[in-house]
């Protein structure tokens, strides 16, 4: 009975806010849970300012459009033909999403085995993968995001992106289901590091979720 209450109680607050489609869900760690890699001033402004900001922005630019009833994956797989606004923050909005979750304060989590064999197998070894992806976001000139994806076929691809964009929009040259997604904007580090995009991208590593990031290879090869 009180599972009902709260269900209609939420179909009413839906309701009142109909255009408000897309949310953040919640950081799934506190601001300063990783600290040593990415400081609590920066996790607070980038989770409730800057992502906050995308999402706000998203519902406002699909705001009585077709997008409204949009799934985001048919909003991102079909960007090419809409607005600027919607490009840069339903790109901003799944982006961040992604990337809160493949963060974890837990030590030493480890990549599942058949996701380790397929990095072996396509970079040759876990250190030529990360060489790879870093590299990938560090060259990114300005803004934009490095990324792990898996391509139509199954195989493991690593890309970059400028800006808000990422592997899933049709806009996009090398497109795929993307599984681990690092944010090089200045926002993302620029308050702990400064002009040392490098030094971020190798702490990075010091708490990322390969629980999570295996779990979205798993999910992205079984659509195969
Ligand atoms: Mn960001």
């Amino acid at each position: 009975m009180k599972i009902l209450k709260v269900a209609t109680l939420g179909a009413v607050v839906a309701a009142q806010f109909a255009f408000a489609q897309f949310k953040q869900n919640p950081l799934p760690y506190a601001y300063n849970a990783l600290e040593g890699s990415v400081d609590a001033q920066t996790m607070e402004i980038h989770y409730s300012k800057h992502a906050a900001a995308y999402v706000a922005n998203l519902n406002k630019a699909i705001a009585g459009t077709p997008q409204e009833k949009q799934t985001l994956f048919q909003i991102l797989s079909g960007v090419s033909k809409l607005t600027p606004a919607v490009r840069n923050n339903a790109g901003g909005h799944y982006n961040h999403e992604l990337f809160w979750t493949v963060l974890t304060p837990v030590k030493n989590t480890k990549p599942s085995e058949k996701l380790a064999k397929a990095i072996t197998e396509t970079f040759g070894s876990m250190d030529a993968f990360k060489e790879k992806i870093s590299k990938a976001g560090a060259d990114r000139f300005g803004s934009g995001w490095a990324w792990l994806s898996v391509d139509k076929n199954g195989k493991l691809f690593v890309s970059s992106t400028p800006n808000q964009d990422n592997p899933l929009m049709d806009v996009v040259e090398e497109k795929g289901t993307p599984i681990l997604g690092i944010d090089v904007w200045e926002h993302a580090y620029y308050l702990k590091y400064q002009n040392k995009r490098a030094d971020y991208l190798t702490a990075i590593w010091n708490v990322l979720n390969w629980k999570e990031v295996s779990k979205r290879y798993d999910d992205a090869i079984s659509k195969k």
